[in-house]
């Protein structure tokens, strides 16, 4: 009944959906958890080549997230240029060197530390690509003035999160980079003022003897409160 009366709204269609026994659920979820367990961060990259179709799907992965009043406020650069990439490590390189060095609290580097990350970003010019996220905080209203974007940084949060998911499940490795602050991006990359670069993520094949920290991920009661008392 519902759907009917959703399916006579002018500019609704219904739901494709398809539904899944209880058993096949938690075969999928367990499964996917697996896969998802599986994914590591890693700074040691190939320079082997990635076929830039893999990228292009893995954009239109990430582009797939719920956003804010489905304004989709982000834009990917994809970078394969060595160029371009040496000219953004040695960018991004200053000022991590100023951030490593000069900004980073104490509290912070303790935190860090155990991780092995520096200013030093090899990756930037080892990975084959380099796919930059820019939030677009304002958009051109059909009256040509300019209005905000709603949910921008947790709309552009979801569709990374994604894009990263989508990387790694086709055998590929990314790493989300966060040169701070992050504003030489849109003059390097040409982007207009009013977008704003998130995050910079190299993607390729991890480097043969690539290494990660051991760590560990917390336990579902260290994560989560459940208030389930219904009968
Ligand atoms: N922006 C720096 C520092 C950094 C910060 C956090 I929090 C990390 O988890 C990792 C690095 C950088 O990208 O190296």
């Amino acid at each position: 009944m519902d759907n009917t009366m959703a399916t006579d709204q002018d500019g609704f269609i219904p739901l494709k959906w398809t539904e899944h026994s209880p058993e096949a659920m938690l075969t999928l979820a367990e499964a996917n958890y697996a896969e998802l367990a599986l994914r590591r961060t890693t700074r040691h990259f190939s320079s082997r080549d990635v076929d830039r179709r893999l990228i292009e799907w893995a954009i239109l992965s990430g582009s797939t997230a719920p956003n804010g009043a489905h304004l989709q406020p982000w834009t990917w650069v994809a970078i394969r240029s060595d160029e371009l990439q040496l000219k953004l490590r040695e960018a991004a390189e200053a000022e991590e060197r100023k951030t490593y060095s000069e900004r980073m609290p104490e509290a912070w580097s303790e935190v860090l530390a155990p991780l092995g990350t520096d200013a030093i970003k090899p990756h930037l010019t080892d990975a084959p690509w380099i796919v930059v996220l820019f939030k677009q905080k304002k958009r051109q209203r059909e009256n040509g003035q300019w209005g905000p974007t709603y949910y921008t940084t947790e709309s552009c949060g979801i569709a990374a999160g994604m894009f990263i998911q989508a990387v790694h499940h086709m055998g590929l490795v990314t790493l989300t980079h966060t040169p701070s602050p992050m504003g030489f991006l849109r003059e390097l990359l040409d982007r207009p003022a009013h977008e704003e670069a998130m995050l910079v993520m190299p993607v390729g094949y991890p480097a043969d003897d690539a290494t990660v920290p051991d760590i560990h991920r917390k336990t579902l009661n260290e994560v989560a409160v459940f208030f389930d008392d219904r009968a």
